[in-house]
């Protein structure tokens, strides 16, 4: 039987590259996102190469979380890898500028959501037991602040402490807990950060190198199919062209 992935944000960027990535190592795949034809498509071009599910799942939803588990067919049930990626940033203003509703929404899928499918997809991991994985994806915005990251930031934050937490108490069972944390990356990302803004997503990718979607989705698949009992805790991936800067002072 082949390794099942369970991947969340599977209709765009890094999780649809992830499933194409796995796709081409024989994994089964189940592929979650809110967008289902995105996911009927996906299903289509991958189902000649591997075994293909999909669930339309809005993360925020824990019940809706439990019961996407709950409904996995036969073939699909014993998942290796949870791999929580949806998630997103929006309200690229200072905070002081930015709605609520705007942070509600980043804490609602980036915390909330990633932990309702982590909760659900538990005892599933745990029953797989050694070599079984939970990729979170975070960012280096988790670690390193800027301005108008305010709560974007402060989620990825959480993933990462969430992860380095998870593997403390999952010491024993044999799964692995890593929080992939990408610097700038050519998705939709900014496209939903900003709204809808095409001209402002294509300006901040344009003249620079970017990551791709492939980028991450190899480092992914690195840590998922590294031998049971090694564990990467978090990795941290820059384009060449991207570095930090020097603090901000206030001046007369
Ligand atoms: P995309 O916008 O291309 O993809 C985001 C994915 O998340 C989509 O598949 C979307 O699916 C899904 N998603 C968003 N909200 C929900 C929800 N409520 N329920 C279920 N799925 C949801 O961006 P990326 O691929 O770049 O983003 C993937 C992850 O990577 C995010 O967690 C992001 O924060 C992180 N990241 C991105 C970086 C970048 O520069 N691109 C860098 C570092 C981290 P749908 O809308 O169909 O539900
Ligand atoms: C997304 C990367 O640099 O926009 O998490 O915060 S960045």
């Amino acid at each position: 039987m082949s390794d099942i992935v369970f991947i969340t944000g599977a209709t765009s960027g890094f999780g649809r590259a992830a499933a194409r990535r796995f796709a081409e190592a024989g994994w089964s795949l189940v592929l979650t996102g809110r967008r289902l034809e995105r996911l009927q498509d996906l299903q289509e071009e991958l189902k000649s190469k591997v075994a293909v599910h999909i669930a339309a799942l809005d993360v925020r939803d824990a019940q809706a979380a439990r019961e996407a588990v709950a409904a996995l067919p036969e073939g699909f049930r014993q998942v290796k890898v949870l791999l929580n990626n949806a998630g997103l940033a929006l309200a690229p203003e200072a905070a002081q500028k930015v709605a609520l509703e705007d942070w509600h929404t980043m804490i609602d899928t980036n915390i909330t959501g990633l932990v309702n499918v982590t909760h659900a997809l538990l005892p599933t991991l745990i029953a797989t037991g050694r070599g079984a994985s939970i990729v979170n994806i975070g960012s280096v915005a988790g670690h390193w602040p800027y301005p108008g990251g305010h709560v974007y930031g402060a989620t990825k934050a959480f993933v990462q402490q969430f992860s380095y937490n998870l593997r403390c108490d999952l010491l024993g069972t044999g799964v692995r807990v890593t929080d992939v944390a990408p610097g700038l990356a050519e998705t939709e990302f900014t496209l939903v950060r900003t709204k809808g803004d095409q001209d402002a997503s294509d300006r901040l990718y344009r003249g620079t190198t970017p990551l791709t979607a492939e980028d991450i989705a190899e480092q992914i698949f690195y840590v998922a199919s590294l031998p049971a009992h090694v564990n990467i805790n978090r990795l941290e991936i820059m384009p060449v062209r991207q570095a930090w800067s020097a603090f901000a002072i206030d001046r007369d």
